[in-house]
């Protein structure tokens, strides 16, 4: 266990913090966290020797470890998720809300020597590049030498965040505990944790974050769903920018031409593949380049445009179903220098997971420590099992994604997961008709089998992740248009839809570069496409078929709407839009009966669309 040592810093807010957090967790030691190779070594040394980390295989998995989790401490807490505004109607109702004077009694009860046992780190970290005037600093301190070595691949960690703080820069206090202290003699667990009382805390008026009982993810990695999306949010709110889930790639011509496109899916659906694509047969000469592949903020310009950067520095991305074929880029960024959580052990010490290889290896350690054949019941590795990875180690990633100034966005995507009733692609007519758009996205909570199935609506992907009430959001993002002159085009997609045998309609993965070409070309100004009453879409004509067997009939099916079945959508929009009350802005109920008149007066355009695609 590292001695204390003086700190680092003369700056006195977060002196004083640190102190009354230590006053306050009595741990045995504070760390503070200078981001070298050393100490990351050092404390995964720690972590080896602790049996929380099994180093894998140097020659097969160089400098990289494996770590279990406790098996109730799996996964992001949803339910367990606060934002503690002053009133409750800021926080919205999709947020779960408390008192922020209660909920601070209640975790100050529970902090007071909650770090008995065990260091303190103190981890000062920049989201973002360290010195772009997009990017923002935090500093959390945490009970787990896991939540350290993970923020050091996660974000801009150590030192050079602190002296980007200097004396009195701003930064956002992120408090994190295990919530398991240990007493005297006591031996340690391999993954301490509280799974039965777990608080994900947001404190945003006062800009704090509070998370206690969980190592996990989302809930522990403070920098990234916490900070980068639930407080950043009501920064950007206040500060005129947005914090948003969304990825950021960006797509390179044959001649050089770069268009940058950020588009927000709800988990599960794909992001980390988009963000990595390989362009298909047809493409030769086109590059796809990685900024990010989970979170964007995204800040006007002086030239009237949005300008993004990616605030990580690193992935945390789902690893049961990623292989060479669906995602070579990130098999690549995975061959060093990474953790991997609550995967499979091979028995020659390297990972594996369902979906890595076509063939089961004969013999593993599971995810739970326990042996595991192919005639196992149980999946090897856990179905949300993550590697965390650095960007820099992506073959694709972008020569400007630590650009300070960001990179000019030219189209937002919002797509869901609907196998029904929703085209591939359609682009909104302007941009308060494409932040309708997204504010209605969603996915199927079950596949029904006859009639409307039955969607979950995720404005914006967003819904776990604002940081304030979501009617505000939605004005919010109208509002900004009138800061920006160029803003980027708003397009809607959906890779999911399936024929009425249950099948895929679209192969998805690398092809969906047919469907980026086409949004490059309308952000360029010289794609085609027809009016359709649900936005501008492309005939078969408009998009690039070069090297696949796709037919017109085919394509026909996948872009089709019935009248109806929009127009039964359109109406379930009121169920959501119900929630906000007095909130919602004026414009989406405009929208909506635009919506509704378009699609039920417009059997015209629809022949007129099928007749011309
Ligand atoms: O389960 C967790 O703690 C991770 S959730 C997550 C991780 C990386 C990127 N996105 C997500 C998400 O839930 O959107
Ligand atoms: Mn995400």
């Amino acid at each position: 266990m590292p001695a204390t040592a003086p700190p680092p810093t003369r700056h006195a807010a977060l002196l004083a913090w640190v102190e009354e957090i230590r006053a306050l967790c009595t741990p045995d030691a504070v760390h503070w966290c200078d981001g070298s190779q050393e100490e990351y070594d050092r404390i995964c040394g720690e972590m080896v020797a602790a049996g929380t980390f099994v180093r894998l295989n140097p020659e097969k998995r160089p400098n990289s470890y494996l770590c279990r989790s406790d098996p109730r401490d799996v996964a992001r807490v949803e339910h367990r998720t606060f934002v503690a505004s002053r009133l409750r109607e800021d926080a919205g109702p999709t947020n779960n809300w408390m008192d922020p004077r209660e909920l601070k009694q209640v975790l100050h009860g529970l902090a007071r020597g909650c770090m008995r046992g065990r260091t303190m780190y103190v981890v000062p970290f920049s989201m973002g590049p360290i010195g772009s005037p997009i990017s923002h600093l935090g500093v959390q301190v945490t009970d787990s030498p896991y939540v350290a070595v993970s923020m050091r691949i996660m974000t801009r960690m150590g030192a050079r965040a602190l002296a980007a703080l200097g004396d009195d820069g701003e930064f956002i206090p992120c408090f994190h505990s295990v919530g398991s202290p240990l007493a005297p003699g006591a031996t340690d667990v391999a993954w301490p944790c509280n799974p039965d009382n777990t608080w994900i805390a947001h404190f945003p008026e006062e800009r704090l974050i509070w998370s206690y009982g969980s190592g996990y993810g989302g809930n522990a990695l403070l920098g990234k769903k916490c900070f980068a999306l639930r407080i950043a949010s009501v920064l950007a709110r206040d500060e005129g920018w947005l914090a948003e889930h969304m990825l950021i790639v960006g797509l390179e011509s044959p001649a050089g031409e770069k268009t940058y496109i950020a588009a927000a899916f709800p988990s599960a659906c794909g992001k980390t593949n988009l963000a990595m694509l390989i362009p298909p047969a047809g493409f030769e000469g086109w590059k796809v380049w990685t900024v990010g592949d989970d979170i964007a903020w995204i800040k006007p310009g002086a030239d009237g445009r949005l300008w993004a950067i990616n605030p990580e520095a690193g992935f945390f991305g789902v690893a049961p179903g990623t292989n060479t074929k669906t995602n070579p880029n990130a098999m690549a960024t995975l061959a060093a220098n990474c953790i991997f959580t609550n995967v499979a052990l091979t028995d020659d010490g390297d990972v594996w997971w369902e979906g890595m290889t076509a063939e089961k290896p004969a013999h593993l350690i599971d995810w739970r420590g326990r042996d595991w054949t192919p005639d196992s019941r149980e999946p090897a590795a856990h179905p949300n099992s993550r590697f965390t990875a650095p960007a820099a180690q992506c073959p694709t990633i972008d020569p400007a994604w630590e650009d300070p100034q960001g990179v000019p966005i030219g189209a937002f995507l919002f797509g869901g997961r609907q196998s029904r009733d929703m085209p591939l692609v359609y682009q909104a007519f302007n941009w308060g008709h494409g932040v309708y758009l997204a504010a209605t996205m969603g996915s199927e909570a079950t596949a029904a089998a006859v009639g409307q199935a039955a969607i979950r609506r995720d404005p914006m992907a967003m819904l776990p992740f604002c940081g304030y009430n979501m009617a505000d959001y939605f004005a919010h993002w109208l509002y900004l248009r009138r800061h920006v002159s160029d803003p980027p085009r708003i397009f809607r997609v959906n890779w999911f839809r399936k024929d009425a045998d249950g099948n895929y309609l679209w192969p998805g993965f690398g092809e969906n570069m047919r469907v980026l070409k086409w949004i490059v070309d309308r952000v360029q100004g010289h794609g085609k496409g027809v009016e359709s009453p649900l936005g501008w879409m492309p005939r078969y004509e408009d998009l690039v078929w070069d090297g696949l067997d796709f037919s017109r009939e085919r394509f026909t099916e996948l872009m089709a709407v019935s009248r109806e079945a929009h127009s039964a959508d359109a109406c379930s929009h009121e169920e959501l839009f119900d929630r906000f009350l007095d909130r919602l802005p004026k414009e989406f109920i405009y929208e909506r009966q635009l919506l509704k008149a378009r699609v039920w007066r417009s059997q015209e355009v629809w022949e007129y669309w099928k007749e011309n695609s």
